[in-house]
């Protein structure tokens, strides 16, 4: 009879529960030791992982970037906008990105990065760390709302009348305040060192720029786009990314 566990085998020998693993185990009666490094492990059977979010970067490219970076192999499922409202229902908020492992759903695009970076080694070495990331990335969560809030405003003159006030009064001190964050962090969000912040940065800033109207945002802060190269130039994300289709809505 065969007992089928979800395990893996962390980088010191251990044996930890992971649901990106399945283990086959030949005989429910043969014990999972750790004998002089061997498991007695028949056959590894790899998860079915789907990514689904629209045909775009927006709020998704940075946890499809993650997927890529931590070598999983999904399916990269981009739903057209007229087929959405046929999914939008079965998702648990109505909302896209969804990452979807062996059925199970996760929602909300910063916690799936989160929750990718702890399983790839790039969540920060600490408390301390993982905090800094956090923050940085909601700091950056409030600068993309209040973009989007101004972006979104239906009136054209109402619209532009907020976005030259925020233009004078409002970006330049968030943007400077995020720009000084980069710097200090050596072209990456927090801590120091490459995190799930840095892609998540990477894969909304074009999207970013549009909510911000912003085209050439780079050109006055040019360490956004380092933390962008930074994260694009990894190999494993650059063959993903040179292999996937391009965004049909420009960000
Ligand atoms: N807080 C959510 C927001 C997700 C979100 O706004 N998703 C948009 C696309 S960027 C969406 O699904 N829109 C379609 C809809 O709401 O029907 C997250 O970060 O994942």
């Amino acid at each position: 009879m065969h007992h089928v566990v979800k395990l893996m085998i962390d980088t010191t020998g251990s044996i930890r529960v992971d649901p990106i693993f399945h283990l086959i185990i030949p005989s429910a009666a043969q014990p999972v030791t750790h004998q002089e490094g061997l498991l007695p492990i028949k056959h590894i059977t790899m998860p079915k992982v789907v990514f689904r979010y629209f045909p775009a970067k927006g709020m998704g490219e940075g946890s499809r970037l993650l997927l890529a970076y931590g070598g999983q192999q999904f399916e990269d499922v981009r739903i057209a906008p007229e087929n959405w409202p046929q999914y939008k229902s079965k998702t648990v908020f109505g909302q896209m990105p969804i990452l979807e492992i062996d059925g199970k759903q996760y929602a909300q695009s910063v916690a799936i990065s989160r929750y990718l970076g702890r399983k790839y080694g790039v969540a920060g070495d600490n408390e301390e760390e993982a905090f800094e990331i956090d923050q940085n990335v909601d700091f950056l969560n409030d600068i993309r709302l209040k973009a989007a809030s101004i972006y979104n405003e239906p009136d054209a003159t109402i619209k532009a009348n907020k976005q030259a006030d925020a233009e004078k009064n409002v970006y330049p001190d968030l943007l400077d305040k995020l720009n000084s964050i980069i710097v200090k962090n050596k072209g990456h969000i927090a801590a120091g060192k490459l995190t799930w912040g840095d892609f998540l940065f990477a894969g909304i800033y074009d999207f970013l720029k549009v909510l911000l109207q912003k085209p050439d945002l780079d050109k006055k802060y040019p360490a956004f786009k380092q933390v962008v190269d930074n994260v694009y130039s990894i190999p494993k994300v650059k063959a993903f990314a040179d292999a996937a289709p391009p965004s049909q809505m420009g960000f």
